[in-house]
């Protein structure tokens, strides 16, 4: 399993999150759904609308359609409490530091990426490493957990792969998905994939009928030096002191 994510850059792992709490956590991201406007206390700050991104991520769609779309929900902790105890639970944890080889590990952040049905977005291709979110400045010292809540499919958008293009830093992740081989990773809810911060991927717009929410997690070695907003992250504090200080602190 090890051998494989590093050699690959990548790691499917089958029922992460067991089947019947991926199903309550898609309950939960639908209740949010019903009250989510650009009306809501939270939008602003913590709500990207599917209308920011550029014409190109969504062609064939108005953009003017989209402004009170959700596509990244943040701030898991206030907005999809459930969600994030799943984001930093035990298996999520256990994940991350048999693949980072510590013991040491620091939660970064956790968002939901969405495609919605009929007007998701496509992802152009890119890595992870470097990020304007909060990025370890070594891309070893870091990955990202993707947890599916819907069936994913090609058709609905599923990640798409390079297979070992973590080791080829230098090249341009559109001109390698033009001539190298991609992997397109079907999921169920609560499978995960792990992906390495160099990893070129993307993925293709979701025009089906099926809505496709991902919880994406990063967590990095403990204690690396950061590149960006370092001052977003929960500096040295363990992921079981996260989730204590969490469900002490709503409204944060
Ligand atoms: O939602 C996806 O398919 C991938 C999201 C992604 O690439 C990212 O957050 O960097």
């Amino acid at each position: 399993m090890i051998a494989d994510y590093h050699n690959n850059g990548f790691l499917p792992v089958r029922g992460l999150v067991d089947h019947v709490t991926a199903g309550r956590l898609r309950q939960q991201l639908d209740e949010l759904l019903t009250v989510l406007s650009p009306t809501h206390p939270y939008w602003q700050k913590d709500i990207v609308p599917l209308s920011v991104l550029s014409p190109r991520r969504n062609p064939g769609i108005e953009a003017a359609s989209l402004a009170a779309v959700p596509f990244i929900i943040g701030n898991l902790p206030v907005l999809l409490p459930g969600i994030f105890s799943a984001a930093i639970g035990e298996p999520v944890k256990t994940l991350a530091t048999t693949l980072l080889g510590s013991n040491n590990i620091e939660f970064n952040f956790a968002n939901v990426t969405r495609k919605p049905a009929h007007i998701g977005p496509n992802m152009a291709w890119h890595r992870d490493h470097p990020n304007q979110y909060i990025c370890p400045r070594n891309a070893d010292d870091f990955l990202r957990i993707l947890i599916a809540l819907d069936p994913v499919t090609p058709a609905n958008g599923a990640l798409q792969v390079i297979p070992g293009s973590h080791r080829n830093n230098e090249g341009d992740c559109k001109l390698m998905s033009q001539t190298d081989e991609l992997v397109s990773l079907a999921m169920e809810p609560g499978d995960a994939i792990a992906l390495h911060p160099s990893t070129c991927h993307g993925g293709p717009e979701n025009r089906s009928d099926v809505d496709r929410n991902l919880v994406i997690v990063q967590i990095s070695r403990a204690g690396v030096e950061y590149d960006y907003n370092e001052a977003e992250l929960y500096t040295g504090v363990n992921m079981d002191a996260i989730r204590h200080a969490q469900t002490r602190r709503p409204g944060v």
